[in-house]
């Protein structure tokens, strides 16, 4: 008989990934999804047909209870949350009980309905926030800058502790910026790889953003997806790192992502940066906006995933040059004219 899996936030870009690695290895999957007034399943339209989605919010335990028993899962993958940081300082407290509390109810749920479960919980690096050593571990102390990194670590400390308590063969994978053309279109990654698509097309002339400073330790999701898969089949429950090693600026992104579609870049002055076009129409800007700094920044995300590469066999396969390749071409073809659009690849 196939094996089951549930997955909360199978419509955001890992659920999506996720679901797809689950199918490939013979998996029946179940997703959560939340009640919304518009449909919002673009990233997994291409394998609805073959995925059952279940009613449930993290806010509602009772739907958590009733995912869980009819699921009947072998693994849990609780991916749903509100992912993006600078959104957690205008909504602290509803990135809280989602990212938070979230996490227990769900917990909760899999103890009472299916405690020989196995339990995945997407941590993450910003954890590390104000890091304390370079590069970050396992054994790295948390020091989180935002309401999302605060939440995060609470529910990184819940997964450990109903692994203690209850025996729960529960994990946590500490993930580095992972990214992909279903990226959400407010992540830095993404923001920038769509500008440079419109700004090639003559659809814009301008991107705005934030701190050029900030280093990432960015890799591709589909890569990363296969990691949370590997914990769930060890002999026992661990936590992991899972990144590339390699840290670079949000800078370096811009400049790759320009360079992609055969852009010149030329920074001039202080404040405002300016982006030189050859190939393309009228003029684009890159234009530093106050708007997109943060409170408090985490300036610098660099990992060793050795425990990783040692202790699953995982190693990412795509590199960052071909990452924003693939984001640029995917998003060039989807606002081409003729082309049928959507908000993913
Ligand atoms: P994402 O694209 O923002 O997807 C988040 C998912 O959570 C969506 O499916 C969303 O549903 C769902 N969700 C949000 N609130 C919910 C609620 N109250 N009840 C049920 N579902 C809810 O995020 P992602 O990039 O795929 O990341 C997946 C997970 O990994 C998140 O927990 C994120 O914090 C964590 N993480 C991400 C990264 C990264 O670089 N991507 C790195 C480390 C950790 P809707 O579609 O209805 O909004
Ligand atoms: O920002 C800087 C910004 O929003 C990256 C989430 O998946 O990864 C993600 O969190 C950096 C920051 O991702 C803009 O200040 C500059 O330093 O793409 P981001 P994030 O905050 O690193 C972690 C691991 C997660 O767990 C999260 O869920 O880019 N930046 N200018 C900007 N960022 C944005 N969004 N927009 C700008 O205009």
């Amino acid at each position: 008989m196939a094996k089951r899996c549930l997955i909360t936030g199978i419509t955001g870009q890992d659920g999506s990934y996720l679901a797809e690695w689950m199918l490939a290895k013979g998996y029946q999957v179940y997703g959560l999804v939340r009640r919304s007034s518009t449909l919002n399943f673009a990233r997994i339209e291409h394998i609805q047909d073959r995925l059952t989605l279940l009613p449930g919010d993290l806010l509602d335990p009772a739907s958590l209870i009733d995912a869980v028993k009819t699921a009947a899962p072998e693994e849990v993958y609780n991916l749903a949350a509100q992912s993006f940081v600078q959104t957690s300082w205008n909504q602290p407290v509803l990135t809280g009980e989602f990212t938070a509390l979230g996490v227990t109810r769900l917990l909760e749920a899999v103890r009472l309905a299916a405690p020989e479960a196995r339990f995945y919980q997407a941590s993450s690096s910003e954890m590390f926030g104000k890091v304390k050593e370079t590069p970050q571990t396992e054994e790295t102390p948390f020091h989180p800058r935002s309401p999302y990194g605060v939440a995060k670590v609470y529910g990184h400390y819940i997964t450990l502790n109903y692994r203690e308590s209850y025996d729960l063969f529960a994990c946590s994978g500490i993930l580095f910026n992972h990214e992909s053309p279903r990226r959400g279109l407010e992540f830095v990654t993404r923001k920038i790889t769509d500008a440079a698509a419109r700004i090639k097309l003559g659809l814009a002339d301008e991107l705005r953003l934030g701190n050029l400073d900030s280093q990432r330790d960015w890799g591709f999701a589909g890569d990363y997806v296969k990691a949370m898969w590997l914990m769930l089949q060890q002999a026992t429950p661990d936590d992991f790192v899972v990144g590339t090693g390699r840290t670079t600026t949000v800078r370096y992104f811009v400049e790759q992502s320009f360079a992609a579609l055969g852009m010149d870049l030329e920074w001039t002055g202080e404040g405002l940066r300016e982006v030189g076009r050859e190939q393309a129409t009228g003029r684009a800007v890159v234009r530093i906006d106050e708007r997109y700094f943060r409170p408090a920044e985490v300036n610098l995300l660099l990992s060793d995933p050795t425990k990783a590469k040692v202790g699953l066999g995982w190693t990412p396969e795509v590199s960052l040059e071909q990452l924003i390749e693939m984001m640029v071409r995917a998003d060039l073809e989807r606002l081409s004219p003729g082309s049928c659009g959507g908000p993913t690849e």
